[in-house]
């Protein structure tokens, strides 16, 4: 049944009383602790399939590189975070709050730069030269080839190939990539790239595809709206089979499930009393957010478009703990709420210790030993 509308004066009093009523419940709730990741702006294509046109040459800083949109966009949710965050984090940077890790690739660091400038301007004693609404903000990170906690997929480690491939060979991917199967076999003489894989199709055919798209190049006769459509779910399957589909649990534990991890263990220590830590930010790649994402079993299925932000939100509220997550997508949208399976969209974060515990490994390494091949486990082949 719909309610009667109220009629002006009485609608009025309503709206007080709602509002009086949200108000002492809101102050009581106290944000005490933030921490995100993203994928870094738009950039130029990483590589591209040999039949095309458009060389490396023609991108202005070359293949792999954040683009002035990128930039943009990096800055744009910069200013986003400044609103959302702005009363909590003071009227500037302190760095025994805020901490910036980075993958080690100039377009995540840039994308960090970016955004940093348009989150922590300058403000009063922190102005360093009039002419420049600008201060240097520390972004912190480590080599690609040692970091084990953004790089996403992580490749070294054995048992998750052996999981990549039981992966191509289940009933579920199979059932899944049959509708595509004369469509694959067609792109090698159009494109150039004999490769069936589908990372290699997202890589290295559709990605360098939707770059040139955005920067208005002209692509192909053979690009059509619906071959683009086809690449673009065969690219949405190469991810999602690549954290789930099949032993998705398990293979979290082996790549997302360190970071989730990571985050639990901030969340616990940003709850200890002396904690003074407010802000930890993670630049990285589509492949860190859907990571995390498919860990904690909250993935949308959509590749995470550039500067996508997954936040995680630490509450304290009448003496208990809560997590909230949202996931910024699109910058007309206020962020999604994402709720954690078999908890509340404000979840308790004793609760959301038990429910992510399954997927935090306890010993990577000795983990990602444990195959069905012997060799790997003696240490052989790693
Ligand atoms: O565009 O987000 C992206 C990609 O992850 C890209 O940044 C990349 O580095 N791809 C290589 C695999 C991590």
């Amino acid at each position: 049944m719909r309610a009667a509308p109220l009629p002006g004066a009485q609608a009025a009093g309503f709206w007080f009383l709602l509002a009086y009523w949200r108000g002492p419940g809101a102050a009581a709730r106290d944000l005490r602790f933030v921490t995100m990741v993203f994928r870094h702006g738009d950039r130029s294509p990483i590589e591209t399939f040999p039949n095309d046109p458009i060389k490396e040459s023609s991108w202005p800083q070359g293949f792999g590189q954040l683009t002035q949109l990128g930039m943009e966009q990096h800055y744009e949710l910069g200013q986003y975070l400044r609103r959302r965050y702005g009363k909590f984090l003071n009227e500037s940077y302190k760095h025994e709050q805020v901490y910036i890790r980075s993958t080690d690739v100039d377009r995540t660091l840039m994308s960090a730069l970016a955004n940093l400038a348009a989150l922590f301007p300058p403000e009063g004693i922190s102005v360093w030269n009039p002419n420049l609404p600008w201060q240097p903000i520390p972004v912190h990170t480590v080599p690609v080839s040692e970091d084990q906690l953004l790089y996403l997929p992580f490749r070294n480690c054995p048992r998750f190939q052996e999981l990549e491939k039981e992966t191509l060979k289940s009933k579920e991917f199979q059932k899944r990539l049959h509708p595509y199967k004369d469509f694959i076999e067609t792109l090698p003489k159009l494109s150039g790239y004999h490769g069936q894989d589908l990372f290699g199709i997202w890589s290295r055919v559709y990605d360098p595809l939707f770059c040139e798209g955005v920067h208005n190049f002209t692509l192909p006769s053979w690009v059509t709206g619906d071959t683009m459509a086809k690449l673009r779910e065969l690219s949405e399957l190469s991810l999602l089979s690549l954290y789930g589909i099949h032993k998705q649990k398990e293979k979290s534990r082996l790549q997302g499930g360190v970071l989730v991890g990571e985050v639990l263990n901030h969340m616990r220590s940003a709850a200890q009393p002396a904690s003074r830590r407010r802000l930890i930010m993670y630049s990285a790649h589509d492949t860190t957010v859907s990571g995390l994402q498919m860990a904690l079993d909250v993935y949308n299925g959509i590749l995470p478009p550039y500067a996508s932000c997954h936040l995680m939100e630490l509450y304290l509220e009448k003496g208990e703990y809560f997590i909230e997550m949202y996931y910024r997508n699109e910058t007309q949208h206020e962020p999604h709420t994402l709720t954690l399976p078999g908890c509340t969209p404000s979840c308790p974060l004793m609760r959301f210790a038990k429910l992510v515990a399954p997927v935090i490994p306890k010993d990577w390494p000795t983990e990602c030993m444990i195959t069905t091949n012997h060799q790997a486990t003696n240490g052989i082949v790693c």
